[in-house]
This record gives C-alpha cells, sequence and structure tokens, in this order.
C-alpha cells in the first residue's frame, strides 16, 4: 500500500505505554487520512456521552497521503477528539513541522489516551516514545514554551504545544505548533491540557512512502514554483487573509459590537493595507511558497502575528480600531493558547450583555486595556475569567434574559468573522458546518455576494454551499493540505488527483473523491446525533440575532434588512434534500447505505430511529 505509512501510533499517558498498530487497504480508501481518519477512529473507539475532558477522550493528530509531500502547501495536520465546547465533533487544521516530522517517523496518525500523573510531553523519535515531565514549562506561555523545546531539540522537529489557557481547561483553548499556527477551535487545547500534556516533540528519520518518488519530485517542486509566481503576479500575500476585511466592511458583512452591525467607519485602520504596511516579517507554514502570515509590532513591543480572522473577531467586533492594540490581543491569545475567534467572539458578547443590563460588570466596547486583562484572568480562569472561559453558549445559558438570542454561536462554537444578517448562504454555511460555527467548511459568501442575490433563499445556495463542503471540509481535510492556493489563487482543483495518484499509484478522479467528502459529513452528523439523540433541526440554525427585524442594520446598504426564518427553513430543506438527510438533518438509512455507512447506522440507530 504506497502512499500511507500504514501504521498509527497508539500512546496511553495513564500508564505510559505505546503500540504501533496497523490499519489495511480499504480503511486508506474508504477515509484516506487526515479529519477522515479522525473521524473514524473517534466514532469507533469513543463511548457516547463520555467527559471530552475525562481520560476516555482521545486526542488524534491525523495526516495522510499528501501531508509532507513535495507538492504545493502540504504542511498541514489535523488535531481532532471529542470536543468540550460543543460536545461534538471537533477538530482543526494546522501547519505545522508535525506534518512532515510524524510521517517520517512511519505513521500516519497518533492516538493519545489516558491522562498522565503529572505534567508531561510526548517525546516520538522514529520507533522510539518517551514520556518525560513537562514541570519546567507548565504554566509557561506558547512561546516561552516553543523555545525551551527548539533548544533542547533544534528547530526541525514536529511541535505542538499549549499555553496556561489548555492547561486550565478553557472550553476554546487551541494547540499551537510553529511561529503563527494554531488549530483545533473547538477546545482541541483543553482536551491536550486535561491530558496533562504540555507537548507532543517529534523526529522522524524514515523515507515517506510514494508510488511514484520521482514523479511527484517533478509535478510537485515544479508546482510549488508555479504557485509561488502566481502568488507574486496576484500579490495576494501582500495582505494575506487580511485583504478581505476591507470587502466585508463595504459589503456590510464586518463582525462589529458582538454582530450587531455589519460595518464601520473606523475599519480602514485596521485593514490589510495597514497591516502590510506595519508588516516586520512574514511567515509561512512548511512547503509553502505562498506565506501567509504577516507579523507586526503589537502596543507592548512583542511580533504579533495577524490573520482576518483575529483581526475582525479581536478588533471590529470589539470596537478597537488600534492596530497595535489588537496586536496585543492576537499576541495575547497565542502565547495564552486561546482560540482568537472564540476568544474576541466571547468579550464581545460579555459587553453586549453588560449594555443590554442583563449581567453587571465594567467591559466596554473598545477598552483594549481591560479585553487584554480579560484574556488573562480567563486562560488562568480567576475571577470573571473562569465565567468567561466556558464560551458564550453556556454563558448565556447562566446569564439567562434573553441572551442567547444574541450569544453568536452555533451548536456551542462562536462564528467566526463573517456577520451574516444579511447573507442567507453564508448563514446556511454557518449552520451546517460540521463542528459548530465554522467558515472553512464553506466560504460561499463572495459567490452569494458577488454572483447572486442576497434575497435570494434559492436551491443553488444549498448546492454551492454543498460543493464547497465537499472541496473545503471534505478533500483539503483528508488528504490534508492547506487550501489556500485554490481558494486565494484559483490554482485547479484537477492538480490534486494528480498529486495523490502519484503518491498512492491509484487512479482516483475528483468524483471519488466528493464521495468520500459525503461520507464523512454525513458520519460527523452520526457523530453529533449519538452525542445528542433528540436531535432536530433548530441545531443547524445560526443565532435567532441574525433574524430578529430590531436587530436590522439602521442604515447602509442592508438598512433594515434582515433573514428570515421560514425561508432558512426552505433553504435548509433544500441543503438536507441534496445531502440525503431527513427534516432533522439526519442521513437517511439509504443515504448511509449509498455512501458505505451502514454499520454506522446501525450503531445510531441504538440512540435515534433513522428515516
Ligand atoms: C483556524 C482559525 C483561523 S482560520 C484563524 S485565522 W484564517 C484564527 N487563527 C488563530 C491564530 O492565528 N491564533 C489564535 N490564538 N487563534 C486563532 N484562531 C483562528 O483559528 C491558518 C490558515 C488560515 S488563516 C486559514 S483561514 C486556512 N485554514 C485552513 C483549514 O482550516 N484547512 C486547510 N486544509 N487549509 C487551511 N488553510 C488556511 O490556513 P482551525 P494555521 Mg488553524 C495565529 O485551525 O481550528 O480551523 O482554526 O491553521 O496553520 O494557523 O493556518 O483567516
Ligand atoms: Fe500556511 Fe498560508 Fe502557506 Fe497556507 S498559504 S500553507 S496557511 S503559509
Amino acid at each position: 500500500m504506497k502512499g500511507w505509512t500504514g501504521n498509527i501510533l497508539r500512546v496511553n499517558l495513564s500508564n505510559k505505554t505505546f503500540r504501533k498498530e496497523t490499519f489495511d487497504q480499504d480503511f486508506a480508501h474508504k477515509w484516506v487520512g487526515g479529519r477522515g481518519f479522525a473521524l473514524k477512529i473517534l466514532w469507533d473507539e469513543l463511548k457516547p456521552g463520555i467527559d471530552p475532558l475525562g481520560p476516555e477522550n482521545k486526542l488524534i493528530v491525523a495526516l495522510g497521503p499528501l501531508a509532507g509531500i513535495p507538492a504545493p502547501n502540504t504542511g498541514k495536520t489535523v488535531v481532532a477528539a471529542k470536543s468540550p465546547l460543543t460536545g461534538g465533533y471537533g477538530d482543526g487544521n494546522l501547519g505545522s513541522r508535525m506534518t512532515e516530522q510524524l510521517r517520517k517517523a512511519g505513521y500516519d496518525a497518533l492516538i493519545v489516551e489516558g491522562i498522565a500523573p503529572e505534567p508531561t510531553y510526548l517525546y516520538i523519535e522514529d520507533d522510539k516514545v518517551e514520556f518525560l515531565p513537562a514541570r519546567e514549562v507548565w504554566g509557561k506561555g506558547t512561546y516561552e514554551t516553543n523555545d525551551w523545546f527548539y533548544k533542547k531539540y533544534g528547530r526541525g522537529v514536529g511541535l505542538l504545544t499549549i499555553g496556561p489557557a489548555g492547561e486550565n481547561k478553557v472550553l476554546y483553548a487551541m494547540i499551537r505548533s510553529m511561529e503563527g499556527r494554531a488549530g483545533g477551535r473547538p477546545g482541541m487545547g483543553a482536551v491536550m491540557g486535561s491530558k496533562n500534556l504540555k507537548a507532543i516533540v517529534t523526529k522522524g528519520s524514515k523515507e515517506i512512502p510514494v508510488s511514484d518518488p520521482e514523479g511527484i519530485k517533478e509535478v510537485g517542486l515544479g508546482d510549488l514554483r508555479k504557485v509561488g509566481d502566481l502568488d507574486k503576479r496576484t500579490g495576494w500575500s501582500k495582505q494575506g487573509t487580511t485583504g478581505v476585511l476591507a470587502w466585508c466592511n463595504e459589503v456590510a458583512a464586518l463582525p462589529v459590537r458582538n454582530m450587531r452591525k455589519t460595518s464601520h467607519p473606523d475599519a480602514w485602520r485596521i485593514d490589510g493595507e495597514r497591516l502590510n504596511a506595519a508588516r516586520i516579517a512574514t511567515y509561512g507554514c512548511p512547503n509553502c511558497t505562498m506565506r501567509c502570515g504577516i507579523t507586526i509590532r503589537d502596543h507592548e513591543g512583542h511580533e504579533a502575528e495577524m490573520d482576518y480572522e483575529n483581526i475582525g473577531m479581536l478588533g471590529a467586533d470589539l470596537e478597537i480600531f488600534e492596530l497595535d492594540q489588537v496586536g496585543s490581543l492576537n499576541y495575547l491569545c497565542d502565547d495564552l493558547g486561546l482560540d482568537a475567534i472564540s476568544a474576541g467572539a466571547v468579550l464581545a458578547f460579555y459587553a453586549d450583555a453588560i449594555e443590554h443590563g442583563a449581567i453587571e460588570g465594567d467591559f466596554r466596547f473598545g477598552d483594549a486595556e481591560k479585553a487584554k486583562e480579560l484574556l488573562k484572568l480567563t486562560a488562568r480562569r480567576e475571577g470573571v475569567g473562569d465565567f468567561l472561559a466556558q464560551g458564550t453558549m453556556r454563558m448565556a445559558q447562566k446569564i439567562g434574559k434573553g441572551s442567547s438570542d444574541y450569544a453568536m454561536h452555533v451548536k456551542g462554537l462562536e462564528i467566526s468573522a463573517y456577520n451574516c444578517k444579511f447573507i442567507p448562504g453564508m448563514a446556511l454555511a454557518y449552520g451546517t458546518s460540521p463542528i459548530g460555527a465554522h467558515h472553512k467548511e464553506s466560504w460561499v459568501i463572495t459567490f452569494e455576494i458577488m454572483h447572486t442575490t442576497r434575497e435570494s433563499y434559492g436551491r443553488e445556495k444549498a448546492e454551492k454551499v454543498i460543493e464547497l463542503q465537499r472541496i473545503r471540509g471534505g478533500l483539503f481535510e483528508y488528504l490534508p493540505a492547506c487550501r489556500f492556493p485554490w481558494v486565494e489563487l484559483g490554482w485547479g482543483l484537477e492538480h490534486y488527483p494528480v498529486y495523490f495518484n502519484k503518491i498512492t499509484g491509484l487512479n482516483w478522479t475528483l468524483d471519488d473523491f466528493w464521495k468520500i467528502s459525503d461520507r464523512i459529513y454525513s458520519l460527523m452528523k452520526f457523530f453529533w446525533v449519538r452525542e445528542f439523540p433528540n436531535w432536530d433541526r433548530t441545531r443547524d440554525y445560526p443565532p435567532m440575532a441574525w433574524f430578529d427585524p430590531s436587530n436590522a442594520d439602521k442604515e447602509g446598504i442592508i438598512a433594515g434588512k434582515v433573514l428570515e426564518l421560514e425561508k432558512y427553513n426552505q433553504l435548509l430543506d433544500h441543503y438536507y434534500d441534496i445531502r440525503g438527510w431527513d427534516n432533522r438533518g439526519v442521513p437517511t438509512r439509504k443515504t448511509a447505505k449509498d455512501l458505505g455507512l451502514e454499520e454506522e447506522a446501525r450503531e445510531v440507530e441504538k440512540f435515534a430511529k433513522l428515516e
């Protein structure tokens, strides 16, 4: 079986044991890698209802055929577990040297089980696994932690770490890797912290098995150069992801004031042009010629790496328009190991609830210094930080007084930086994202605004959401590879079967991939239904604030407009119909059979009847 190592490393922190396991061709061909592997392992091995922060949850690090191969943007690693934030399936995808090192060590996936009796880090070098004390770095920020490990093992090792937020099980703590990279929004850092696991360090010396090594080198390296040239020609990475901020402001899609507003006259002060002008360094993931990370000097003099989502949520949504202050908030999230999207959303919701008299507090929109203090309290779970550490869904449940309507999350995961008060297709993309509200699954917003009308709730929007989910939430998450060459530069999807076939020796077409994407999406839904057997379609709704006429913009291009619930339900019906799911949003028996999920369907039927 070329293209896969065929091995999974299983490590148990409770009793310090490990073993190398193998998987067969059927497993490889059915789930491919990355998200596919992680999901199937978690489905098979987790008992429903387990505590995500208890010993029974498992942290999966998953790779796949493209991981670490010389081809465009193949430095991505998937981290996954049952999410403590949402209670459902959770994962994230981050650039890391772990991608290549873990594969060179001989594994396509790592399963971490149990809880270490004391702060620990894992050191994996080929067939060797060590459980080592992490006392010296426990409590330290991720920058200092990374330096400590780099000093000990060199900068070339694969390294995943958590900060104090993960150690203290903040429900939206993330995992950090190399410079400027973070992943696992639905609390993957908290799962790592609950296991007393500060870091995973990996070094490998083996060859990654490839069917046609010369062929992939020739095509892959040539294409890496072409993608780099394309990037230079278009100038995309001058502003990177932050180029979209000015556009969101212009088209009334920017999150402002807990998403109550959709644009702001001061937004230009934190846009991509200002960011590029303030740039002091550039960074990127391994195997990438685009290098989209932009670093600036923050208010306290740190080097802060910035992306659009972070600026949107920590800047515009909090009405903080000093770029260096937004940089400081971003730096703190990175150092403490907090997801910057959820952290921004939580603070915005807190300020909003205070403003509406639902809760007492002294935090106001625009107060950067107080926001920094709150982030530090959150990571340590001190004082009000313990409350903020739970995320908007639980905060709203505790506050009551109708605050759930403006807690901006779906399924417990905070909405990222696209305000869909009047963008039905993108609202559907958030509603149906299989890990909670994340733009990564289907960024339909540009298609919707540039090529259709915002007024429409037509079937074509549901079709487009699914088409993008197949590519973004499917293909790029299980190969895995960074999707930016395709999204941002228009690098054709037809290149990916070429890489895949040279690596595996197979002869797959894009249609083969879409079936796998659909299989993964249906199994992710089964995962949720098994955890929440009384599943109903309201869980696929965005927050009620987007349907509330009193929340409509008072001026501007969408003045007086909000989403309409009845029409959103029609759009959801189209979506379910195309997917072959029933009107609760649950895959039918027939769909399960068509996707090769009969066994999984039998399992889920123990919890909820299928149609
Ligand atoms: C991702 C989410 C994103 S998505 C951003 S900015 W983006 C935020 N980044 C954070 C950060 O930084 N620090 C922090 N403390 N919290 C952060 N939270 C937010 O997390 C990321 C890039 C980006 S930048 C995007 S869109 C693309 N995402 C990809 C993806 O998901 N899959 C894939 N196959 N390719 C992708 N390419 C792009 O990668 P999560 P990264 Mg991250 C500092 O993982 O959980 O999905 O959260 O991966 O290596 O940092 O690169 O405008
Ligand atoms: Fe990483 Fe950006 Fe390159 Fe993608 S384009 S691999 S996110 S540096």
